[in-house]
């Protein structure tokens, strides 16, 4: 649980806020933010990345989901936010801990997605 910064951080070990919490995830906004909004979602279960997920995990990934959902609307930005999983070193995943990105307050990249 405690093997990456966000286990110390769902553990206690590193001061964090959370904007949100429930049994089974937290929110805490990025420490370097790419957009006004940039909150990430983290399950308490630590799954290094999405592709290490299995089929057990399927609750958890929707209720993620789901979270996600609840956290945009408590942040006001339900209408207009984009949700990004970097899974692995190449698609630029620093913390290897499953986590969703947040993003919003800001026109959105066009061209890759
Ligand atoms: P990723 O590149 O998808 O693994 O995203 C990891 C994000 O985590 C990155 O945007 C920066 C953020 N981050 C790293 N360390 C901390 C921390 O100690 N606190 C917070 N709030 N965010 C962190």
């Amino acid at each position: 649980m405690t093997d990456t910064i966000f286990g110390k951080i769902i553990a206690g070990e590193i001061p964090s806020e959370f904007i949100y919490e429930d049994d089974h995830c937290i929110a805490i906004n990025d420490i370097a933010p790419k957009a006004p909004v940039h909150v990430l979602v983290i399950p308490k279960k630590a799954i290094p990345r999405l592709v290490d997920a299995q089929a057990d995990d399927q609750a958890l990934l929707g209720h993620l989901m789901l979270a996600a959902g609840r956290i945009a609307e408590q942040l006001g930005v339900q209408d207009a936010f984009r949700l990004i999983v970097n899974n692995g070193e190449g698609a630029g995943q620093t913390v290897f801990h499953l986590h969703l990105h947040i993003l919003a307050g800001m026109a959105m990249p066009e061209g890759f997605m």
